[in-house]
């Protein structure tokens, strides 16, 4: 069997622990990964969602954080702030550093993400075929309201919302600057046009699966290819379980419920979806817009409940096929 999954960071993480635990051997597991969360900072290509999925799938992640580097120490951080450089907000550990080095260095000697992330799992061995959405820049901004200057507003970076402003001020708009003129990466549009199953794990709509889904060509080869597409909810009980996509789904007009997301997403798109049992009475609202619903536990409490989750997904997948 071959599956495609899209993901983000933590949550699309997780859930792909899961999904290996739970497909048999010779199963084919390719991820397409968010490139919009990427940054540059001190010269160095970080792609915080590619990495929380290397790190995690490949055992050297920092399991209460997240994201980063398990025994990480922070040294480098350290003598930036000594010599009062910005951004002293966003943290680079010691050990995730040399990541950064390798990436940025092989970026410079002409090498494409694609070629980057197969080298870098090269070390990592995930298990699944990690590609980025694709080998171009794209970068998500987010539109707030200015503070120096009242009635007008400005784009900051993702990253500058997210960990600088904790996501405590409204966003108006969430744009993936570049999506328009990217192309998808090389084996991105092969690997859709030849899954038996397409995921959408519970991560981020807007900003993780969303942008995926903006760069040219990744959301129609999807829509086209005829293969289930099921899906799990990132929110339950009208909440996120972790971070604040609520201010995601807010920017992009979308309530804050498992039924919204679904919808949001849309029938013409999704097949499946699986909404946690604490939202049972969501299943016939999404019924009714013509995506089959199943209320499951969808709570990643440690990779077994993971598993269980990918195996209910793919059951759903069974049945739609
Ligand atoms: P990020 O890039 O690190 O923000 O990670 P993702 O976009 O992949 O996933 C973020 C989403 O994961 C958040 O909106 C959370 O609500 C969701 N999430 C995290 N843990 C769980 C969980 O245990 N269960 C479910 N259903 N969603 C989760
Ligand atoms: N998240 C934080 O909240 N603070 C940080 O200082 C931070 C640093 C960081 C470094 C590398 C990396 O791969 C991820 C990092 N993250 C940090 C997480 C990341 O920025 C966000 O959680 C995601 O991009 C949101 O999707
Ligand atoms: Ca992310």
């Amino acid at each position: 069997m071959r599956i495609v999954a899209l993901a983000g960071g933590i949550g699309g993480a997780r859930f792909l622990r899961g999904l290996k635990a739970a497909v048999p051997q010779g199963t084919e597991i390719t991820v397409i990964g968010n490139t919009g969360d990427d940054i540059h900072l001190f010269g160095l290509k970080v792609c915080p969602d590619l990495d929380t999925v290397m790190y995690t799938l490949g055992g050297g992640i920092n399991e209460e954080q997240g994201w980063g580097r398990t025994g990480e120490t922070w040294s480098a951080k350290e003598e930036l702030a000594a010599y009062g450089v910005e951004p002293s907000w966003f943290g680079l550990g010691d050990r995730d550093l040399a990541t950064h080095l390798v990436r940025t260095q092989m970026l410079g000697a002409g090498y494409p993400l694609s070629a980057v992330t197969e080298a870098l799992c090269a070390r990592w061995q995930p298990g699944v075929r990690l590609l980025p959405m694709s080998d171009d820049r794209i970068e998500t901004h987010v539109a707030i309201d200015d503070p120096d200057s009242p009635g007008a507003r400005k784009a900051v970076h993702f990253q500058e919302y997210w960990v600088r402003l904790r996501a405590g001020v409204p966003a108006h708009a969430v744009v993936p600057v570049g999506a328009d003129e990217a192309a998808p990466a090389p084996g991105v549009l092969e690997a859709i046009g030849e899954a038996d199953v397409v995921l959408f794990p519970p991560s981020n709509p807007v900003v993780s699966i969303g942008t995926i889904l903006a760069v040219p060509g990744i959301r129609e080869a999807i829509a086209d290819r005829g293969a289930p597409v099921v899906g799990l909810s990132p929110i339950v009980g009208g909440a996120p379980v972790r971070g604040m996509a609520d201010r995601m789904l807010a920017a992009v007009g979308v309530e804050t419920s498992a039924a919204a997301v679904a919808t949001h997403y849309g029938a013409g798109l999704l097949d499946g979806w699986l909404v946690d049992t604490v939202d049972e009475a969501a299943v016939p609202e999404v019924e009714k817009v013509g995506i089959r619903c199943r209320a499951v536990p969808l709570m990643m409490s440690d990779a077994d409940a993971a598993a269980r989750m990918a195996r209910e997904a793919l059951a759903l997948a069974g049945e739609i096929q």
